[in-house]
């Protein structure tokens, strides 16, 4: 028995609606809502009452914080890892999931109301609308728990050029304006207008809802659509941030980022010197194992399609569930959140290239992303 009420299914007016509903968790996906997510959006593809789907998070300060790491953990403390466990099936499923979305034959309208990350961002960005609020804060910030950027970030930081590498690397957190910047949210919505806009997709059609309620359109060339998503300060940080990428993360070499950072630090202008130290500190914090997968993904991840740079990610996420770092990384974050997490190994020098390779080694033909008879 599934147990659906962590994913509200329904359809209204010719809408069909998902709201994930984990409130506690910030609406982490856990294996269940991966699965049922899928197997509802496979169905809504082929019914005639569907013009659309809008998934929305059912608390109020998240619309997806993640995957469910947890449950990945206190599984893998429980049962191991490997086929059939909760490791394998939940990044499998995720990834699946990741897929559909991005192919979906009709809209599908993300509303980044709060938090959006790490899977969070996998079940809005590859979709065709992304709706941002004042609240929206987005990150992909699996460095921080000894794992990588994943449910696509091989692909969609490629098409950000040098501030993608920087955004994967730090997992720093950004608002609405530096999503709308991006390319990443496409619409604005402010909060109060949030239920007004779920009201009126009950009795308006599809098109004409958009106008309806007031949800604007965003292009980063016209400052009248993205003000309303940030501050001043947010204007500066974006600035800066797309300064510091030029100059410090345009390379695919870790240690020449590393330099540049140190350079703009000790030479660069004020503000630019304490953007590159910020950098420097979030890396220094991060697992240097994370930070050498997620540059080879990023390589690698260049010349892929879509759905080839998931099947690398699913070979790494693997391959993380049998290196010390996630476990490690998802305990001092998570679990036992004392934010002191013991890398190994815990400097960069100490991660050879062969041990990265490791990390992107084909996996036996059934576990294969592409090799899932179930999921195909
Ligand atoms: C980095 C991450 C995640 C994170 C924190 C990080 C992540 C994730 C969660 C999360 C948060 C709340 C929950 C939960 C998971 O936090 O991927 O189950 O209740 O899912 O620093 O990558």
């Amino acid at each position: 028995m599934q147990d659906i009420s962590e994913l509200e299914i329904y359809i209204v007016g010719r809408v069909g609606r998902l709201t994930l509903n984990r409130p506690k968790a910030l609406n982490a996906v856990n294996l269940n809502v991966a699965k049922a997510m899928r197997n509802q959006l496979l169905a809504w593809q082929d019914d005639e009452q569907v013009d659309a789907v809008l998934v929305t998070g059912k608390a109020d300060r998240a619309f997806c914080a993640g995957g469910d790491v947890k449950s990945v953990y206190q599984s893998g403390k429980e049962q191991g890892i490997g086929p059939g466990t909760v490791s394998a099936e939940l990044f499998r499923h995720e990834y699946e999931l990741v897929s559909l979305i991005a192919s979906y034959s009709k809209p599908y309208v993300a509303y980044l109301d709060g938090i959006t990350m790490g899977t969070g961002v996998g079940i809005s960005l590859h979709g065709s609308h992304r709706i941002a609020s004042e609240f929206t804060r987005m990150a992909m910030p699996e460095t921080a728990i000894g794992f990588v950027p994943d449910v696509g970030a091989s692909f969609f930081f490629n098409q950000c050029g040098p501030i993608g590498r920087l955004l994967a690397l730090t997992g720093k957190t950004f608002d609405g304006y530096y999503a709308a910047n991006l390319g990443w949210a496409t619409h604005f919505l402010p909060r109060s207008e949030g239920s007004k806009w779920m009201t009126i997709l009950e009795s308006v059609d599809w098109q004409s809802a958009w106008a309806a309620a007031g949800v604007r359109e965003i292009d980063p060339a016209k400052p009248s659509t993205t003000e309303n998503l940030g501050t001043e300060e947010s204007r500066q940080v974006y600035r800066i941030d797309r300064e510091i990428a030029e100059q410090c993360f345009a390379s695919d070499e870790l240690e020449e980022c590393l330099q540049s950072l140190q350079r703009i630090e000790a030479s660069g202008s004020a503000k630019l010197s304490e953007a590159a130290r910020e950098c420097l500190a979030k890396l220094k914090k991060r697992s240097p194992t994370s930070l050498r997968l997620t540059c080879e993904l990023l390589r690698r991840g260049e010349s892929l399609s879509l759905d080839e740079c998931l099947k690398m990610e699913y070979r790494v996420s693997q391959a993380c569930m049998r290196g010390a770092d996630f476990f490690e990384g998802v305990r001092a974050v998570l679990v036992d959140k004392d934010q002191n997490p013991k890398w190994q190994p815990s400097s960069l020098m100490e991660v050879t290239p062969g041990d990265v390779a490791h990390y992107f080694a084909p996996l036996s033909t059934e576990l294969e992303l592409d090799q899932l008879p179930e999921t195909r």
